[in-house]
């Protein structure tokens, strides 16, 4: 049995994402979800040339596992490209994601009001459309599932013609399939809101926050749809540098996190936003503590520190390679060969890639190596029982050229999993990846994910300093 010691403090870094980051984007609108032990943050994308909303048009996902090391998996739904979500047309605003019965469902705006739902076996896709047209209109929806399954759809009648006059906290059952409404909109706040709602739930307590004027504010309910109005409680978050507010709350590691974005970092503007989070205080009653926002090292992350587990001993947990690795699940492939999607055996709702015999094959297209030839260090997680064999990744054919070859030994058993790396070189730009599988053993090994750290993009200190003095002037 695992003993866990809470205690430790780490301090995690504002902004998430850093423009000397390889691969940086510019990310809003954060809709943090914790699925299967991870954190997954569901955005929308500000355009780098931004000077409005209307060029947003597509969604990327950024994930952690200990809320201080990031994987950016970059654009992961761009509905105006991806098939299927040919109703889907533009302002592609704040979205949101929820999980139920075996499926993770994505909530998206389109046209600014016009609600889309894309869905996928993983938290990070692939992604298919949920449906055929768009299920509702709402301004910024924001789906809750309940302890007792129950799924409910919340947003705001800003430019939307329902319910009364102005613009309220809105709120709506949602069916079983999670694409239809159960019901009318029910009008939540007396209240009126800008936009931005956003609904949570803890010891008991329906939490509905919304951006008012420049600032987050919320309400409390004991239900989730309360037929009277949720009551009013007051500010939950100051007023978001260059940006109005848009926030998101979770628990993870018995801590509460807000997520939100700010626009004067990153040398961002109200268009330009990049996302952030810092800790929740709550009080006895259940009322929540102003936000402070941090920047920098300032966000306080409590570290629970396995220290013993099973039979084996003591196993430390490795911390993450610094700067910022991509991981990339192995389910979620372009195309494959040989190979199964199959359930961990130990973890609800985890998959792996298993089954898996000599000559099988998995592809991941748009795999980005960085900018110039530096060492790219490369990592697999896989578990298996017999000698593995050998994984080698070759470019853009399962008989590409071979830019690596990673050994698998036995790692103990089906659900002992190892971390194994080597560095490859020579490689930079995007290129489809495939992992081809070789070995002996009837099944090789089951493969949760590989992980990839492109070399940090090489800054010209000068121009970035000039800029720097320009911007402060
Ligand atoms: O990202 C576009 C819009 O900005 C969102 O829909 C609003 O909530 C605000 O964050």
């Amino acid at each position: 049995m695992a003993v866990i010691l809470i205690g430790q403090l780490n301090f995690a870094q504002n902004p998430i994402l850093r423009e000397s980051d390889p691969n940086f984007l510019y990310v809003a609108d954060p809709a943090a979800e914790v699925f299967n032990g991870k954190v997954y943050v569901y955005c929308s994308h500000d355009q780098p040339d931004a000077v409005n909303y209307e060029g947003m048009k597509d969604y990327v996902i950024l994930e952690s596992s200990d809320m201080e090391n990031w994987v950016n998996h970059g654009v992961s739904l761009d509905p105006q490209l991806d098939k299927g979500f040919e109703y889907a047309q533009s302002n592609m605003n704040a979205p949101d994601a929820a999980y139920k019965d075996g499926w993770y469902y994505w909530y998206f705006p389109s046209d600014i009001t016009y609600v889309g739902v894309a869905k996928s076996r993983t938290p990070i896709g692939p992604w298919e459309s949920a449906v055929t047209n768009e299920i509702t209109t709402i301004f910024d929806p924001t789906v809750f599932v309940d302890d007792d399954g129950q799924a409910y759809i919340y947003g705001n009648d800003h430019w939307v013609d329902i319910g009364d006059q102005g613009s309220h906290v809105m709120g709506a059952k949602l069916k079983d399939n999670m694409v239809e409404l159960d019901g009318p909109w029910v009008r939540l706040s007396k209240e009126v809101v800008n936009e931005a709602v956003h609904v949570f739930k803890r010891n008991g307590i329906y939490y509905f926050c919304a951006r008012v004027g420049k600032v987050t504010k919320y309400w409390m309910s004991d239900s989730p749809l309360p037929t009277e109005y949720a009551k009013f409680k007051g500010e939950l978050a100051p007023n978001s540098p260059y940006s109005p507010n848009h926030t998101s709350a979770i628990e993870f590691n018995n801590e509460w996190y807000l997520f939100y974005h700010r626009g004067d970092v990153n040398h961002g503007s109200n268009y330009r936003r990049s996302v952030c989070y810092d800790k929740m205080t709550f009080r006895e009653d259940g009322s929540i503590e102003p936000i402070f926002y941090t920047i920098d090292k300032g966000v306080e992350i409590t570290v629970p520190k396995p220290v013993k587990r099973s039979k084996k001993g003591t196993k430390k947990i490795k911390a993450p390679t610094a700067g910022l690795s991509i991981r990339h699940e192995a389910e979620a492939f372009t195309e494959k060969s040989g190979i199964k999607v199959i359930q961990q055996t130990d973890r609800i709702n985890c998959q792996d890639i298993g089954d898996i015999s000599t000559g099988g094959w998995t592809s991941y297209k748009n795999i980005h190596f960085g900018n110039n030839y530096e060492p790219t260090s490369f990592s697999v997680r896989v578990a298996t029982p017999n000698h593995g064999g050998s994984i080698e990744l070759r470019l853009n054919d399962p008989k590409g050229t071979l830019v690596g070859s990673i050994p698998v030994d036995s790692t103990g058993g089906w659900n002992d999993y190892k971390t194994l790396s080597t560095s490859l070189l020579g490689i930079r730009g995007s290129h489809t990846l495939y992992l081809c599988y070789v070995g002996e053993a009837e099944k090789l090994f089951n493969l949760n994910w590989f992980e990839w750290t492109p070399p940090a993009k090489k800054i010209d200190s000068t121009k970035f300093l000039n800029e720097k003095k320009n911007n402060e002037k």
